[in-house]
């Protein structure tokens, strides 16, 4: 039977929540969850109070990977096709112009664990497992893994896990920088809200450009992203919220932005 929601939103002063909610199936990623996904990145993208998004998964896991069930007949278009799906919904949420937080618990497998990498910011869950193990399935990571972990955690490690389809505990996903933070279950949900609050409270065209700035330099060379950096940062001196937070400082005071 079709789930009815696979994935909820809710959103409360400017930071919005999705969360998977394939509890039973730890949050396999299938196509009408991935659907839904792209449909609430399509709804949170128009909204101008909009700062941050959080994605979290229900139950026990985060996601326990793209589902296996619904992947085990297809034929190599179908495959492709997929793949395609899951690329382009995860490129989606990367592209959002907001900080995104992904509050990971229980396990990050396959398709769940590319799903946090293609957000900004990776808090977890003491206890929490991750990896890749596509191969043991006989497969590769399809929607992004092989791409986006050796940008995060270089060549070595990124192929060290790959390669072995081994889980990585939380102390382990730290010390390479698949993770930043690792809390106390009974802590992620309030420790990702107190960080989404702090993002929130700062000048969204300035988070607009960090991302943008990283993520179009991140594959050029030097020189371009430097010229790239040096033209975002002009743009900033276009903004209401530069002369508001370089006044506020001068007058010791908290800057109050107004994303203009
Ligand atoms: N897909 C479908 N169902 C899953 C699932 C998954 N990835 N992971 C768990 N489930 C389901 C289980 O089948 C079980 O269902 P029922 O038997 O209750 O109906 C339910 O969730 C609870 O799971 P378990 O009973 O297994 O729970 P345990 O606590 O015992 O074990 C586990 C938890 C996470 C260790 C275990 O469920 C597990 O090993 N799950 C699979 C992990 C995995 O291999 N993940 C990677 C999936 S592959 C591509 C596109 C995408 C990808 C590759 C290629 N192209 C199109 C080319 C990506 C691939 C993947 O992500």
């Amino acid at each position: 039977m079709a789930d009815e929601n696979p994935v909820g939103l809710s959103l409360e002063q400017g930071i919005a929540i999705l969360t998977l909610q394939r509890e039973k199936q730890l949050n396999a990623l299938n196509r009408e969850l991935l659907l839904s996904l792209s449909q609430h990145l399509e709804t949170l993208a128009a909204l101008p109070e909009l700062r941050v998004v959080v994605l979290q998964g229900a139950g026990r896991a985060f996601a326990a990977g793209a589902d296996i069930g619904q992947m085990q007949n297809l034929s190599a278009v179908e495959a492709t096709a997929f793949a395609k799906l899951g690329q382009q919904v995860f490129r989606q949420l990367e592209l959002l112009p907001q900080p995104t937080l992904a509050l990971i618990q229980g396990y990050a497998l396959g398709g769940g664990l590319e799903l946090a990498m293609a957000c900004d910011i990776r808090m977890a869950a003491e206890g929490t497992r991750f990896g890749q193990p596509e191969v043991s399935l006989g497969v590769i990571p399809g929607f992004g893994g092989t791409q986006r972990l050796p940008r995060l955690v270089g060549r070595g490690n990124a192929l060290r896990w790959l390669l072995s389809g081994e889980l990585l505990e939380a102390q382990q996903a730290l010390a390479i920088g698949l993770v930043t933070d690792v809390v106390a279950p009974a802590e992620l949900l309030d420790r990702g809200r107190a960080l989404a609050e702090k993002l929130a409270q700062l000048a969204p065209q300035a988070l607009a450009s960090v991302k943008r700035a990283v993520d179009l330099g991140s594959g050029a060379p030097l020189e371009q992203g430097l010229n790239l950096e040096a033209a975002l940062f002009g743009l900033c001196f276009a903004t209401v919220d530069q002369q508001e937070g370089m006044t506020a400082f001068l007058a010791k005071r908290k800057p109050v932005f107004s994303g203009k």
